[in-house]
């Protein structure tokens, strides 16, 4: 009999949902190109499949059409109906530039990127600030990977992320009272925890454009704004950035971002959640259900506003 430790996100066979089903068939070929948008070749590792089925048994996983036809990415608009603009944003060839407090700054193109990290399959609960959630599976590998290929010196405390500006491709940027480019940032302990992931993929295929293709951030114990999409630059730092949300409200909206049911957005409620698709409302979780694997990244930070 197979014995094997379960991690907080990994659950049981019987909790699985039929959509699992379709997810299963996918999954083989899934894992091998849910990374590479244009027939690039990852190092999709076999044994990723048996570890693959991670997600709450309490939420369904969301149907593929509302994940990508639903969502936020003021580059191209503030509207959530954006995924058609963005299906027109190239996503070959793309380049990842790695600097600041590194041992070596270095441009790499996404696919030599993909060759030195192991393809996973995650499934996420996903939750906005705004008070819409999703559970999706995510195709990537871990931040953790990441910053060790980066291999940072000492100084560094952060890593930050920078989106594509793309104006020919993305109409929001035209919008010049927003700060751009986005920008987010974690500090290294949060950059390493277990669940930060690197997505390339969602539901076994290239990451949508709309969904921040071809790679982006995946937070899913904070606010969803915390996961930058289309990341064309990593910077290791010193200091903590000033983030694009932060910069824009800071009254609203913080570095830290925690998922708390209990501190509510100046304008609204943090209570519940509203499930894309089913419309359902469900009640929110600390750390979005994750505190396990998160809460003691933030012992003893009494002094900061983890939360919003
Ligand atoms: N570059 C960039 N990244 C972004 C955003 C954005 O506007 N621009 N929106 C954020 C917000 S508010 C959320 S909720 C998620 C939405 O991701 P999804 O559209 O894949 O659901 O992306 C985040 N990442
Ligand atoms: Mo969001």
């Amino acid at each position: 009999m197979l014995i094997r430790q379960r991690r907080g996100w990994d659950l049981p066979e019987s909790a699985v949902t039929p959509e699992h089903a379709t997810l299963g068939r996918r999954r083989a070929v899934g894992l091998a190109i849910g990374g590479l948008a244009f027939g690039g070749v990852g190092r999709a590792r076999a044994d990723a499949a048996p570890t693959a089925r991670r997600y709450d048994p309490d939420r369904p996983l969301t149907e593929e059409k509302f994940a990508t036809t639903y969502n936020n990415y003021y580059e191209f608009s503030t509207d959530k109906d954006l995924w058609r603009a963005a299906q027109r944003l190239p996503q070959h060839p793309w380049t990842l530039r790695i600097e600041g407090k590194v041992r070596a700054p270095r441009t790499i193109a996404l696919e030599d990127l993909l060759k030195q990290v192991a393809l996973e399959e995650r499934i996420y609960r996903h939750r906005c600030v705004e008070a819409w959630a999703m559970t999706v599976p995510w195709t990537g590998f871990p931040l953790a990977a990441l910053v060790k290929l980066a291999d940072p010196t000492p100084e560094a405390r952060y890593v930050v992320f920078e989106t594509l500006t793309d104006a020919k491709h993305m109409p929001g940027l035209a919008m010049l009272w927003y700060p751009w480019p986005y920008i987010e940032g974690v500090t290294i302990a949060e950059a390493t925890n277990e669940l930060a992931f690197i997505a390339t993929g969602l539901y076994g295929k290239p990451l949508p454009p709309q969904n921040g293709g071809p790679i982006r951030l995946v937070l899913p114990w904070k606010y969803g704004f915390k996961s930058a999409k289309a990341i064309v630059k990593v910077t290791f730092a010193e200091t903590r950035p000033a983030t694009f949300w932060e910069a824009i409200q800071p009254a609203e909206y913080g570095f830290w971002a925690n998922v708390n049911p209990m501190i509510p957005h100046p304008r609204w409620s943090q209570a519940s959640e509203r499930l894309l698709g089913s419309d359902e409302r469900v009640p929110t979780r600390l750390y979005n259900g994750y505190a396990e694997q998160v809460a003691g990244l933030y012992a003893g930070k009494t002094a900061e506003k983890l939360f919003m």
